[in-house]
């Protein structure tokens, strides 16, 4: 059994009295759509792999530094429902909830996160259900990511099941910049937090700038002998 695996087991177990008593009715169901969760990751990340394996040969270069994952904890999928005023069931996170199972691509360069995409929709298997580009559309404060709602086939002994996976991909430095942001949110000052919100927003742009450099000095080192 993977680590992964154990450790969406060990938070559900651990979940604070509240959320724990929401799914106690439904303890086999959760368990079992947490499973299903962890399989698709594993799909997912698969795919990611054997493609980057392939395009190591055929253009020389990799264009996935890394990949992380991450299963959505119990007590953060019940505050996602509350906050959407959903019931919070088995069902309901199935039909209303696209990121319970989560897949971060690390990029070096902006063109390979959409040589990434357009690499996971040409594949028979994986239904893009949204897509949202807040590389070309940032959010307002700064936040630069393609983010893709995928559907992936997941086999078992009786049969597949269709899964959901959210693919957040990103460059090195956007994923640096989304780190320290994402720490942000946590903090309970908001007026110190102001100051920093304006920071991080100027931070956002010159790691855009410096990310479109990169990119074109790397299309310069290609033309030398
Ligand atoms: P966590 O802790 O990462 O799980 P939806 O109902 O799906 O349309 P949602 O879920 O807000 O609305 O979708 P969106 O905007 O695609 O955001 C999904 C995830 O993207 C977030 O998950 C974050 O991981 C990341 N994200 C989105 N906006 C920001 C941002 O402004 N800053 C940072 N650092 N990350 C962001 P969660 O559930 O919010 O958090």
């Amino acid at each position: 059994m993977s680590d992964q695996y154990l450790m969406a087991h060990q938070d559900y177990a651990n979940v604070p009295g509240d959320v724990n008593n929401l799914f106690e009715k439904e303890r086999e169901e959760f368990e079992r759509m947490m499973m299903i969760y962890n399989g698709a990751i594993r799909e997912v990340k698969t795919k990611l792999q054997v493609l980057n394996d392939e395009l190591s040969i055929t253009r020389n270069r990799n264009p996935i530094e890394f990949i992380e994952t991450r299963i959505k904890t119990p007590d953060s999928i019940a505050n996602k429902l509350q906050k959407k005023e959903l019931p919070l069931t088995v069902e309901s996170v199935r039909e209303n909830l696209n990121d319970v199972a989560g897949v971060r691509v690390i990029c070096a360069f902006l063109d390979d996160i959409y040589k990434v995409a357009d690499m996971l929709e040409v594949q028979d298997d994986v239904d893009i259900i949204k897509t949202k580009d807040y590389i070309k559309k940032p959010k307002k404060n700064g936040y630069r990511s393609l983010h893709l709602i995928l559907e992936v086939p997941v086999f078992f002994s009786k049969g597949k099941e269709k899964v959901r996976v959210e693919v957040q991909i990103r460059t090195i430095a956007m994923d640096f910049w989304a780190s320290l942001e994402h720490s942000v949110k946590y903090k309970k000052n908001v007026r110190d937090a102001e100051d920093i919100v304006y920071e991080l927003r100027a931070c956002a742009d010159v790691i855009n700038r410096t990310d479109i450099h990169m990119q074109s000095i790397r299309d310069k080192i290609a033309y030398i002998e």
